[in-house]
């Protein structure tokens, strides 16, 4: 029981495909106390059904590209809870034409304020309006995507946004060590979820990604979850401001195995 005693907030779920149900999964399994946000009253179905499953009552909305409403979640939430161990950011966006077809081309002034405003503002603004609340030990967690350090066709502006997700990950580290709270991201390869499920070609991308990976197939939500449990647990008390892939060792490989050997 990895997460004994811990209360964790996640954000991110929109159904039982995304990253954060399995890491919700995982974390329960661990023996974690849940609390859930959602980003509009659509998704709180699907949230409902999710949360009852993991033990959860405590569902709340949370807009992130408001400031007003990432401000009432957390009132909200200590009504709940006067005290937390940590929250997991699941949260990204680009506008969809933003997503498809030549970078150069495609990107706009509006899109990449957007990109960069909910996929990686939003967690240092989350950290700030959870630090009052946090235990010591706490951790906070992000999800990110290769394309932050390597080009991916169509990836495009949200390749920009996870490269300042990413350092936003290490300022935070930096800013919130002293209060022992640690703050990771997790970089995942490609999983078929929601956000995914708009994507041109995605399944051609899984199956580019499992021939490059040394594991050779893609990785689950729930290994992505496993992963997430161990990095918000006390086993992790050594790790903060770090990237760790959980991507079957794609990004390791220039190319395939099989291609070259004999
Ligand atoms: P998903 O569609 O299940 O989750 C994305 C979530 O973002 C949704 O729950 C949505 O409600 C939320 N969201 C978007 N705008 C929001 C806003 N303004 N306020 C609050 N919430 C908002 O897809 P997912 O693939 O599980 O994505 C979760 C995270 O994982 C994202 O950061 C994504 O970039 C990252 N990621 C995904 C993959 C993949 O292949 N699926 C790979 C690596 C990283
Ligand atoms: O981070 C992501 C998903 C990002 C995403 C997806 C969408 C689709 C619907 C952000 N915003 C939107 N906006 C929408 O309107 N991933 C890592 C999954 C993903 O998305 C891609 C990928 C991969 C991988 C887009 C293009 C190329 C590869």
């Amino acid at each position: 029981m990895l997460l004994k005693n811990k209360r964790i907030l996640i954000s991110g779920v929109a159904n039982k495909y995304s990253i954060a149900a399995g890491i919700a999964k995982s974390m329960h399994r661990e023996g974690a106390e849940l609390a859930f946000t959602y980003q509009n009253e659509r998704l709180l179905k699907n949230l409902s059904v999710i949360a009852k499953e993991l033990d959860s009552d405590v569902l709340i909305q949370c807009d992130v590209s408001d400031d007003q409403s990432i401000k009432d979640s957390f009132a909200e939430l200590s009504k709940k809870w006067d005290k937390f161990d940590g929250f997991v950011h699941s949260i990204g966006y680009a506008p969809a034409d933003q997503l498809e077809g030549n970078f150069v081309d495609v990107t706009t002034r509006e899109g990449f304020k957007i990109a960069h405003d909910i996929s990686s503002y939003s967690f240092t603004a989350m950290a700030k309006e959870a630090k009052p609340m946090l235990n010591d030990n706490s951790a906070l967690l992000t999800l990110t995507y290769l394309g932050s350090v390597q080009t991916v066709p169509n990836y495009n502006v949200m390749g920009l946004a996870k490269a300042s997700l990413e350092a936003n990950t290490r300022f935070l580290a930096a800013s919130l060590g002293k209060n022992n709270i640690r703050v990771n991201a997790i970089s995942a390869g490609p999983i078929k979820t929601l956000a995914a499920s708009g994507v041109k070609n995605f399944r051609k991308m899984l199956s580019k990604h499992s021939n490059r990976a040394p594991l050779g197939r893609t990785v689950t939500a729930e290994e992505v979850g496993n992963v997430a449990a161990f990095l918000c647990s006390d086993y992790a008390s050594g790790i903060t401001g770090e990237i760790t892939y959980v991507d079957g060792g794609f990004n390791i490989a220039a190319m395939p195995v099989d291609e070259y050997e004999s």
